[in-house]
C-alpha cells in the first residue's frame, strides 16, 4: 500500500519499524504479533490520518499536548525563523539568547505573582528530574539537610526517568528495575470512585488528605522536603479531586514546612479552562513542573518555575547550580512556545475551554445510563468514563486494564482516538474542537462502549 503525497511503501515501513525502532510502552512482541504499528501520516485540527486512509478523531490531543489542535502554519513558521536566525546556542556560561528570555518572563506572567523564576528542560520527566536536585539542593544550602524525603501518591505519574519514574506512582514501573528509589514515598491517591468506599467524596477528600499529613508525622517534619501531586492526575485515569483535597493539602504543606509541587505538565496552560490547575483548585504551590502544553507538543520543551522564596534565597546563597541540560531552553522551542501561548491569548483558547466545560460535561454524562459505565467526570476539556462491571457497587472487571483495552480497541476500529487507563475511558481533545465535533465523539465513544458491552456482558454482575 502507498501514500500517495509521499510516495511511501507502508508494508516495507512497518517491517523497518519492527526491525529498528523500540517504541516506549510497548510489547513489542505482542505488536508484532498483531500485525504492527499503525503508522500516523498527517494532521489537521482535531483529526489524524493513518496509512490506510482512516481519518480519526483525536480525542487525547497526542499525549494529552496538541492543545491548540494540529496544523498550526504560525508555529511552524516560527520555529523555520528561528532556526535560520539562531537555531542553536545554550544558555549556560552567562549566555541567554531572546526567544528563551522572552519565554521565561511570559511563563512567569502567567503564573501566580510569587513565580518569577522558570527554568528551562526538555521534557516533564527532565522537569521533575531538575525539582528533586533543585529541592534536595536547597534544603542543603539552607542548613536543613535532614529534610530530604519525597512524599508521592500511588498511581501518580510524574515521568520516565529513575527520579521521575521513582515520584510516579505506577507499580509496573517500579517494577522494572527496583524503584522507587530510597526517600520517596507514596502515599493514597485521592481516587473517591476506587477507594472512597461508603465516605462522600468529601470526606474522603480529607482522608486523602490526611495519609500526607500521616506520612509526614511518621517520617520526622524534618526529614520532609516536598510533596508532590498533579492537580487532576492525568496518566493515573483523570483523577479530580474532591473539593475538600488540596485546601487540606495547602494547609498541611504550610504547617510541617513542607514544600508543594504541582504538576502541571497534563493540567498547565488551559487544560482545565484556567491557565493553569493551580488557578482551579486554589493550589499554594512553590514548584510548579510543566511542558506538553506549553508548546502544544510542537516541539519538545518543558519548565520548573519556582517561587520567589526559594529562588531568591538560592540565587543569594546557593552558589552555582550544577545543572542543567544541552537543551535547556533550546531556541527553536521557545520559540515555537512563544507562538504557541500567543495563540492560546489571541484565540482565547483558555477562556474558550472554560466555556465549553459544560457542554463537553454534559455531554459526556449523557454515557453515564449506560450498563458499562459506573461513573462519568471532567473538569475543563479533560474527563474520565470509569467501566465497571457492577453500576452500584462500583466493582471491576476481573484482571484490572482488560476491559480498558477491548474498549480502546473499540475506539481505535472506530476511529476515535481515546486513551484506557487501566478500566477507565480518558478523553481530552484539542481546545479548537467544537460542539458538533464533541458530539461526534460521544457518539463513536458510545458504539465503542456498546461493542464492549457486547463482549463482556457474561461477566456483569
Ligand atoms: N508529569 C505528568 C503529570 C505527566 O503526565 C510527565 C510528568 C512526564 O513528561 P514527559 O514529557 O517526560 O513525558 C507526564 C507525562 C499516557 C502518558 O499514556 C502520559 C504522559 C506521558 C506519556 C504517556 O497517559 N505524561
Amino acid at each position: 500500500m502507498t501514500v500517495h503525497s509521499r510516495n511511501l511503501n507502508i508494508d516495507e515501513l512497518r517491517a523497518l519499524d519492527h526491525a529498528h525502532h523500540m517504541h516506549p510502552f510497548t510489547d513489542h512482541k505482542s505488536l508484532q504479533a498483531e500485525g504492527g504499528s499503525r503508522i500516523i501520516t498527517h494532521s489537521d485540527r482535531i483529526y489524524l490520518w493513518d496509512s490506510a486512509g482512516n481519518k480519526m478523531l483525536d480525542a487525547m490531543s497526542g499525549l494529552w499536548c496538541v492543545n491548540v489542535g494540529y496544523g498550526r502554519k504560525s508555529i511552524a513558521q516560527a520555529a523555520y525563523d528561528q532556526m535560520l536566525e539562531l537555531p542553536y546556542y545554550n544558555t549556560f556560561f552567562k549566555t541567554a539568547h531572546v526567544p528563551a528570555i522572552e519565554l521565561a518572563a511570559k511563563v512567569a506572567s502567567l503564573l501566580p505573582e510569587r513565580f518569577n523564576k522558570v527554568f528551562f528542560v526538555g521534557s516533564g520527566s527532565e522537569a521533575n528530574d531538575t525539582i528533586y536536585r533543585l529541592v534536595r539542593h536547597y534544603f542543603n544550602v539552607k542548613g536543613m539537610p535532614s529534610k530530604k524525603a519525597f512524599i508521592a501518591r500511588q498511581n501518580a505519574y510524574h515521568g520516565s526517568t529513575v527520579v521521575s519514574a521513582s515520584l510516579g506512582g505506577m507499580a509496573g514501573m517500579h517494577g522494572q528495575g527496583d524503584l522507587p528509589l530510597p526517600g520517596i514515598h507514596h502515599v493514597m491517591q485521592p481516587y473517591w470512585y476506587d477507594l472512597g468506599g461508603e465516605l462522600s467524596p468529601e470526606e474522603f477528600g480529607l482522608k486523602a488528605a490526611q495519609a500526607v499529613e500521616d506520612k509526614i508525622l511518621e517520617l520526622g517534619a524534618e526529614n520532609v522536603a516536598a510533596f508532590i501531586g498533579e492537580p487532576i492526575q492525568g496518566a493515573g485515569g483523570v483523577i479530580i479531586p474532591p473539593s475538600t483535597y488540596w485546601p487540606e493539602i495547602n494547609r498541611i504543606c504550610k504547617k510541617y514546612g513542607v514544600l508543594l509541587i504541582a504538576d502541571e505538565v497534563i493540567c498547565g496552560f488551559g487544560r482545565t479552562g484556567e491557565w493553569f490547575g493551580l488557578d482551579t483548585f486554589g493550589i499554594e504551590a512553590d514548584i510548579v513542573p510543566m511542558a506538553k502544553g506549553l508548546s502544544s507538543g510542537y516541539l519538545p520543551i518543558g519548565a520548573v518555575a519556582i517561587s520567589d522564596e526559594i529562588a531568591d534565597y538560592l540565587y543569594e546563597y546557593g552558589g552555582e547550580f550544577y545543572h542543567g541540560y544541552t537543551y535547556s531552553g533550546h531556541p527553536a522551542a521557545c520559540a515555537v512556545a512563544l507562538e504557541n501561548i500567543r495563540i492560546l491569548e489571541e484565540e482565547k483558547l483558555v477562556e474558550r475551554v472554560q466555556k465549553l466545560a459544560p457542554y463537553f460535561n454534559e455531554k459526556l454524562k449523557t454515557l453515564a445510563d449506560h450498563p458499562i459505565v459506573g461513573e462519568v467526570r471532567s473538569v475543563g476539556l479533560i474527563g474520565a468514563v470509569e467501566l465497571t462491571r457492577d453500576k452500584a457497587t462500583r466493582s471491576r472487571f476481573d484482571k484490572p486494564g482488560r476491559v480498558g483495552l477491548i474498549c480502546r480497541d473499540h475506539c481505535f476500529q472506530n476511529n476515535l482516538i481515546m486513551r484506557s487507563c487501566y478500566d477507565t475511558m480518558v478523553a481530552a481533545p484539542p481546545f479548537v474542537i467544537t460542539e458538533a465535533e464533541i458530539d461526534e465523539m460521544v457518539r463513536l465513544a458510545r458504539l465503542a462502549f456498546d461493542l464492549t458491552y457486547a463482549d463482556v456482558s457474561k461477566e456483569m454482575a
